[in-house]
């Protein structure tokens, strides 16, 4: 950690209080010459830092701003979320990810933006990303699995998304296979994981995830205003950004070393309790063929099963689902 990040940290450790200079000068191992000028830089970040004689400095306002130093304080993880790249504005972070992978980035980079301008999201579609809204983040990660059990890392990271919007504002989800977080009827959230291999080798995934957290209503254009929702409009709070990507990171720690050490069952469990698919009559658009069916659940695997008027299962793989009025 930098010397603004420990201070930041201390900030996080006392809240409300004043914390002396002399204190502060100690954690950070530097003069109170060189705190104060870091207090300075805070302050030119957005900070309010009140500064009393003899009591010291005191955090009051931190902005609602997504930069590296506030997602690194006072995070408990091991290795997600432990390097950051923060962007104001970027084309997409799938691609600045992918570069610092390719550059030796190591597991658990994260890179974001408050704006991205050509946000994406599967098959070429676009992904309305405005500025300051929502949580539009890239994870680096490189897990020793087989080629074709990467899909289960887009489940894994649909769980943990679920879970934390649970935990973090109480709004109930269910999780959309494969990739979206919904509200209601209404898309809250995206995944997008992207592989780069090598002959029967992963070398790395991008998970790209963004979240509406504090769009409202007019911030969505014409057509997306019926099929999408934020986390704010659904619980009327305002989601502080930060706190929700670090309990994020906890979270997919937590899920993907067990994931890396026992398998995909618990995922599988947890995806199957929050699903919006199962039970739902689609109909499944493949590149080879189209149908219709009743999604009865995952095998163990991560692959969608669908059981046809027929009584047949199909094993769905890769497709695009599209939901039908239940029959
Ligand atoms: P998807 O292909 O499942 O969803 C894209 C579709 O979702 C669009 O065609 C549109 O109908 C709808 N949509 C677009 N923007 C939004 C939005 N903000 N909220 C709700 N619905 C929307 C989903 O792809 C995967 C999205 C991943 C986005 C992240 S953001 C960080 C990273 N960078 C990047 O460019 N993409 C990923």
């Amino acid at each position: 950690m930098n010397i603004k990040q420990v201070i930041l940290q201390a900030f996080r450790d006392h809240p409300g209080e004043f914390i002396s200079g002399e204190d502060l000068s100690q954690t950070c191992g530097c003069s109170r010459t060189a705190v104060w000028k870091h207090i300075e830089e805070l302050r030119k970040d957005g900070y309010e830092v009140e500064a009393v004689r003899k009591s010291g400095y005191r955090l009051i306002v931190a902005p609602d701003r997504l930069s590296a130093a506030e997602i690194m304080a006072g995070l408990h993880t091991a290795r997600i979320g432990q390097n950051v790249f923060a962007h104001d504005e970027v084309v997409s972070t799938q691609p600045l990810a992918h570069e610092a992978a390719a550059k030796g980035a190591p597991e658990g980079t994260l890179v974001l933006a408050e704006q991205q301008t050509g946000g994406r999201g599967r098959l070429g579609r676009p992904w309305h990303s405005p500025k300051g809204t929502g949580i539009w983040m890239s994870l680096i990660v490189r897990p020793a699995i087989p080629i074709p059990k990467t899909p289960q890392m887009t489940l894994l990271t649909a769980v943990t998304i679920a879970r934390t919007i649970r935990e973090e504002t109480g709004v109930p989800v269910k999780i959309k296979w494969p990739n979206d977080i919904f509200c209601g009827d209404k898309k809250v959230c995206g995944v997008l994981t992207e592989l780069n291999a090598e002959s029967d080798r992963v070398n790395y995934l991008v998970i790209g995830i963004g979240l509406n957290a504090n769009s409202v209503q007019s911030d969505f254009p014409e057509e997306l205003s019926e099929i999408a929702t934020s986390l704010r409009i659904e619980s009327g709070d305002e989601v502080k950004r930060v706190d929700f990507i670090q309990q994020f990171c906890r979270n997919f720690e937590e899920e993907y070393d067990h994931f890396l050490q026992h398998g995909f069952q618990r995922v599988k469990q947890e995806w199957e309790k929050h699903s919006y698919s199962i039970g739902r009559w689609v109909s499944v658009q493949t590149i080879s063929q189209m149908f219709e069916g009743r999604a009865v659940g995952l095998d163990d695997e991560g692959v969608l099963m669908v059981e046809d008027r027929a009584g047949i299962m199909h094993k769905v793989y890769s497709a695009d689902v599209n939901y039908r009025a239940n029959e």
